[in-house]
């Protein structure tokens, strides 16, 4: 069977493939509840994207000194660490050790109603890493989290 017009599927490959070839900067947006529950699992992004800016929601209604939520972004290998330093340190430093390197990106502690991003360069990611992002706030790291596949 000839066919007159490509399938959308080629079509789609076309207009990216003429797109130029330059580096993106890339935006996700995700939601924190008071269920301390974030409403994304997996994170993907593109290999193209120089940059990549999150979004935080709190579409909850609890303050941040009860139910605050942050978005920290690290090796999947010092998540559990990272977690559970967070427990003792301030929610001034967004329950995180001061300027610890093994936190790629991280965005400050909100409450609800609130939002808050971070822009980060994914030069600090390589392609294939096994990255994971969680919440900081005592006791979250092991519900509130997710992974990211930088691809
Ligand atoms: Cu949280």
């Amino acid at each position: 069977m000839t066919r007159r017009f490509p399938a959308l599927p080629a079509l789609l490959a076309l207009s990216f493939l003429s797109a130029p070839a330059l580096a993106r900067n890339c935006a996700v947006t995700i939601e924190a509840t008071d269920m301390m529950a974030f409403d994304l699992k997996t994170i993907r992004v593109p290999g193209d994207c120089a940059q990549l800016r999150v979004t935080l929601k709190h579409v909850g209604r609890m303050p941040a000194a009860a139910m605050g939520h942050n978005w920290v972004l690290a090796e999947t290998r010092h998540h559990r660490e990272l977690g559970l330093a967070g427990g003792r340190m301030k929610i001034g430093d967004a329950y995180l050790p001061r300027g610890d390197a093994r936190v790629i990106a991280h965005t400050p502690v909100i409450g609800g109603g609130q939002s808050a991003e971070v822009v980060f360069p994914t030069s600090r990611l390589r392609k294939g890493g096994d990255y994971t992002f969680f919440c900081s706030f005592p006791g979250h790291w092991n519900m509130m989290k997710g992974r990211l596949v930088f691809e």
